[in-house]
Formats: C-alpha cells, structure tokens, sequence
C-alpha cells in the first residue's frame, strides 16, 4: 500500500498526468469510489486503467458496452466477448474499457453526471493516466437542424443563456464556469467527413435541468406555458446560436475545466423541436443516429492514438 501511495504522489506530480485537485485525498489511506465499485486498496488502479488516454461518457450502459466494442474493432484490438464492465458490483453506472479507451456511462442530467465523472477523474489520477482526453457522446433535441446531425458544443450555457454551472456548496452559491476547448472542437469537427451520411456542425449547447418544462416542451405531466411561447422561445435561442439542447454539457465542460482535463461534447439530435416535442422516429433509425457521434470520436481516437 505504501508504495503504491508513493507511486501516486509521483504521478500527481508529473506535468502530464490528472493533478490531484483536492488535497484531502493525499491524507486518505484508501480510497473508496463507492459509485463504481472499485477501491484504491483492493483494486490494482495502475495496472487496471493506467494505459488509459480517452474516456468517453455517455447518458446509458447499454450504448457504452456498444460503444466499447465498437471502439475495439475500430481499434483492430483483438478482444472477443462482451467488454467487461470494471463496475459490475454495482448498477449505478458501468465502465467499460477497450484498449487506451474507457466507455462510461453518466445517467441523466448534472447531478447524476456530476458523481461519475468526479469517481473517474479520482480513477485516471489514480491510475497515472497520462494526456487523457474526456468526451460526452450524447443525445439531444436540435433547433432548426436535420434530426440525425451531430453538434460539436463550441459554447454551453444554462436557461438563461450564461456558461455557468451553479451549484451550491456549504449553502453558498457557486457559479463554475464552463469554457469548451476551442481546439479540441476543431478537431472533432475536422473528423466529419462529406461522405458522410450525417452532417457535423458547432454550435451552442443549451444544458436543461429537466427534459420537459425545462426544454419548453408541452407535453410533460406539468405545463404552464402555451406553444406560441414555447415558439418564441425557441427562436430567441436560435437566434442566440443555440443548436441543440439537453441535460449534462454544462457541468461535463465546466468540470473538464476545473480538472484541467481537454474536453468536449457531441451529441446527435434526434428531433427538431421546430416540428415538436415528441420523439417519434422509429427505435432503429434512432439507434443508428445515437452511433454517429461515436464515429466522429472513434475518427479521434484513431487519428490521435493510432495516427490512421
Ligand atoms: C439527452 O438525453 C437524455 C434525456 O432523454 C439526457 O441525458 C440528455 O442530455
Ligand atoms: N435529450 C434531450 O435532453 N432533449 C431532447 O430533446 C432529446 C434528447
């Protein structure tokens, strides 16, 4: 144990690994990530997860176990069988791993993406991970796109249009801010390619804390507002260079930057709230649209990874 400490301080100090933001963890002698089921005493972190140097989250834990094979074939990595799931001792959430990529799945909104992603950067900085880059691989509703595109968020920002992530702590309100990595933008958008069957676009992200009211709609079990409102709404926002909307972006960029850690946000969009609410397209077209934003992240991958 004592040289695995040691170990860990030498890795929170290299310049290319995860810091360690918090320095209450350095007086823990152990380290229980409660949420994935995995311990800094009883689990090899290093050996586990210290080749790791993308890891991609994304809302459920089926599409993440997909998502982990399909990365191991884009890979040419030569696993057979379902990818393990390093968090089986739990169903919070899962973690998968395919190579130098884990997959991981976030639940919905902030909160629930809040706890996961503190575990994992707790996880890679344990590990000694180095040069790790973090993705959403998502969905959302667009605004005034095709459904099926996939929006790279240049900007997010909250229902009042501000890039902060408000949290309280303490019972004080704090305001973190989410600035999204221009470069790492460019570079995904440069992963779209014009064979595409899909386009690949930036624009602003608007991150709801709710999938109903919360993004206008009309149709969840409470209501207030009237369509033309709700119209009105969504044309200021589009106005304002908003693309698409959905439930984790803001706390994912404003915690990437916290974290130090390069990070961006890709999600299709399934509908175009201009025409409705409701989503309605068929489960399979849904299920090859939700593959689209892992192939501009698995282009990433192996351009950075692999150089191919
Ligand atoms: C997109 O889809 C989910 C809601 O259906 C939510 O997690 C999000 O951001
Ligand atoms: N996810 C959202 O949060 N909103 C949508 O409209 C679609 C997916």
């Amino acid at each position: 144990l004592q040289e695995r400490v040691i170990q860990q301080q030498r890795y929170s100090e290299s310049t290319r690994g995860v810091k360690l933001l918090n320095a209450n963890l350095r007086e823990m002698e152990e380290d229980h990530l409660y949420h994935i089921a995995l311990c800094t005493s009883q689990d090899d972190l290093p050996k586990l997860f210290g080749d790791v140097k993308v890891v991609c989250f994304g809302g459920q834990a089926s599409r993440m176990e997909k998502f982990a094979s399909f990365i191991s074939q884009e890979l040419g990595l030569d696993n057979t069988g379902p990818p393990k799931n390093y968090a089986e001792n739990t169903d919070r959430y899962a973690v998968f791993k395919a190579g130098p990529v884990l997959s991981v799945s976030h639940g919905i909104g902030i909160p629930s993406l809040s706890i996961i992603f503190q575990e994992i950067v707790k996880l890679v900085h344990y590990a000694g991970c180095q040069d790790v880059v973090f993705f959403r691989i998502g969905t959302s509703g667009g605004l005034g796109v095709e459904p099926g595109t996939v929006v790279v968020s240049e900007k997010v920002v909250n229902g009042e249009l501000e890039p902060f992530y408000k949290t309280i702590v303490l019972g004080r309100n704090v305001d973190h801010p989410a600035i999204a990595n221009q470069d790492l933008v460019q570079e995904l958008l440069n992963c779209g390619l014009n064979t595409d069957k899909f386009k690949t676009i930036k624009g602003t992200t608007l991150c709801a804390d709710d999938f109903y009211e919360g993004q206008g709609r009309l149709d969840g079990a409470f209501c207030e507002h009237e369509d033309e409102e709700k119209k009105s709404w969504l044309r200021s926002l589009n106005e304002n260079g908003v693309m698409n909307m959905e439930m984790e972006s803001l706390g994912f960029i404003a915690m990437c930057h916290r974290a130090n850690i390069r990070g961006a946000v890709c999600c299709v969009t399934l509908l175009d709230r201009f025409d409705g609410d409701g989503i309605t397209t068929n489960r399979q077209l849904l299920y090859e649209w939700q593959t689209y934003p892992q192939i501009i992240v698995s282009r990433y991958i192996r351009n950075k990874l692999f150089h191919n």
